[in-house]
């Protein structure tokens, strides 16, 4: 494949399908079988559904739907038409919907069959012309009608700088943020991974990450497509299903937590992975003990790499020797390797003045794949950008001298559990304004299987009782039920600083093993 101009990121892809169509792209964990020739009729006829629809380039489609082919063509299918895709956790409960329809405004809004009447509802208050609705054994309304539509599609030559995508992301205020990202940044990034990670014609990718998120979206399909290499493809996350698949595969792409899992498998063993070339993980810190583990129950060696859903992926362990750092080919565990080709990474201080190797500061970066900004949030763009042009990425960390990166923490108050970033101030909000509450803090606490879980801490209202285990109910329907913490404990007061600002950190090496012993 070259390189060639293209204005759509589709093209790109379909570019890069075998001369074979009619070979195998995906099998499903329910055995079912899609060659490319599918890929490519089913995402042109959606894409003529939704443009004899009237959507129009540029405009919003909202996705909250169950991981399946069909919502992978979906997403093609948005890209054909010049859509911007919106993909949403399936967990969101109402609450957050509402939020995030409101804020995108988007034009058509896709969602599974069983939640239609409150998506709906949501969808056509804030402007909606369409909704569909797509389950995950191919029933809904997109498919029935978009069966009716010509097979042969051309896609919409929107142009590089067009946006391609909103990727939400919540933050320290407590309200979810829309990432733009082009066709351009996305193109860049699968591009650049393409050559980094040593894509081959016999490669085959075990996914089973969700298709919301940009792991399981952006870096393992486009990872996939661009290369022409099928795709094992799990609805969901099963370690039975992933040991079954990896004598046929030869990648495999994971959060912390699947690697863990895995490891609990006994018939997880070198000869099982004999095929293999490459494991991956990101989207939170893998600890040293799993990827020591992983080596020696396999034989190999875990490439950890960074990213955020602003950027997509600015760094990676090397996958073979890197000429830009004198050959270096050793996969470092505890670092998240060097920058990848074309991405600039710094480290700064609070006045965003470059500090040398060794220092730790604000990891700062600069590339074709960082996003336009936050979707009608001019303030807090700028607010996020240096004078410049460096994206702050909110995370701290250091650069050795040998060029490897490693992050140490992150000066925004994120925890992640399983792969999901959770922000506290969120989840706070949610629990102060239940009855009986005066205050609250939440914090990431260590955690063997999810890397971090939340723990609130909760001050009650004088003379009131307030039960743990009713604060933690009552958040069900608020939140969604990944970002509610794991246990809540009544404490009678907070560590603060002379401002008055809750210690998070004395509160963090105070519970340190509340995990453990709940
Ligand atoms: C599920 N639960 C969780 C999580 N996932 N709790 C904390 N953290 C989680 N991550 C809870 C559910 O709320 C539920 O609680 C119970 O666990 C069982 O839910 P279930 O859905 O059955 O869980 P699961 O299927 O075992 O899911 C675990 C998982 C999943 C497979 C590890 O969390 C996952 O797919 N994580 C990957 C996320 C990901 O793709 N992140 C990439 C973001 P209850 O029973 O109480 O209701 S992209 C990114 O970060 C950047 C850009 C990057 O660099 O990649």
């Amino acid at each position: 494949m070259t390189d060639k101009p293209q204005t759509n990121l589709y093209a790109a892809l379909r570019d890069a399908f075998p001369a074979a169509l009619d070979g195998w792209a995906i099998e499903t964990d329910a055995g079912l079988i899609y060659t490319w020739r599918d890929l490519d009729r089913g995402s042109a006829m959606i894409a003529n559904e939704l443009a004899a629809r009237g959507l129009e380039p540029g405009a919003r489609l909202v996705a909250q739907v169950d991981k399946s082919v069909e919502a992978l063509m979906l997403y093609l299918a948005a890209l054909r038409a010049g859509l911007v895709y919106v993909p949403l956790n399936t967990a969101y409960p109402p609450a957050e919907m509402a939020y995030l329809i409101d804020n995108a405004q988007p034009a058509a809004v896709v969602c599974t069959p069983q939640h239609f009447g409150w998506v709906s509802k949501l969808a056509f208050r804030a402007g909606a012309q369409v909704v569909y609705t797509l389950g995950t054994d191919r029933q809904g309304t997109l498919l029935e009608r978009a069966a009716h539509r010509s097979d042969i599609q051309s896609p919409v030559p929107v142009g590089m700088q067009a946006l391609a995508s909103i990727i939400y992301t919540s933050g320290t205020t407590g309200r979810s943020k829309g990432a733009m990202l082009t066709h351009g940044n996305l193109l860049a990034n699968a591009q650049i991974l393409r050559q980094y990670w040593d894509w081959r014609a016999d490669d085959v990718l075990i996914h089973v990450l969700p298709i919301f998120h940009v792991h399981g979206l952006f870096v393992a399909v486009h990872g996939a497509l661009l290369n022409g290499s099928p795709m094992l493809w799990a609805a969901r996350f099963d370690p039975r299903t992933v040991l079954q698949w990896l004598p046929r595969a030869t990648v495999f792409m994971g959060v912390p937590t699947l690697y863990t899992r895995l490891l609990g498998e006994p018939e997880l063993t070198p000869e099982r992975c004999a095929r293999m070339r490459l494991f991956i993980c990101g989207s939170a810190p893998l600890l040293i003990d799993t990827f020591r583990a992983w080596q020696q129950r396999t034989g190999h060696t875990i490439l950890e790499r960074y990213g955020m859903s602003e950027t997509i992926m600015l760094t990676s362990n090397p996958c073979g020797p890197d000429v830009r750092y004198g050959g270096q080919d050793e996969r470092r565990g505890g670092t998240v390797g060097f920058p990848l080709p074309g991405v600039e990474l710094r480290i700064a201080d609070a006045a965003d003045r470059p500090l040398p190797a060794g220092e730790v500061g604000g990891v700062q970066v600069r590339g074709p794949s960082v996003f336009q900004g936050y979707w009608r949030m001019p303030d807090k763009t700028a607010e996020d950008f240096t004078a410049d042009g460096w994206f702050r990425t909110g995370d701290v960390g250091f650069i050795d001298t040998r060029g490897y990166v490693t992050l140490v923490g992150r000066s925004k108050d994120v925890l992640i559990s399983g792969g999901y970033n959770v922000y506290p101030a969120e989840v706070e909000g949610a629990i102060n304004e239940l009855p009986g509450v005066a205050e609250s803090a939440v914090i990431g606490v260590p955690h063997p299987e999810w890397g971090e879980v939340g723990l609130a801490l909760v001050i009650p209202q004088p003379g009131a009782t307030v039960q743990p285990d009713r604060v933690l109910a009552a958040l069900r329907g608020r939140l969604a039920s990944y970002k509610i913490p794991k246990r809540c404990v009544v404490v009678d007061e907070l560590p603060r600083n002379a401002m008055g600002k809750v210690q998070k950190n004395v509160l963090r090496e105070r519970w340190r093993d509340a995990a453990a012993a709940s």
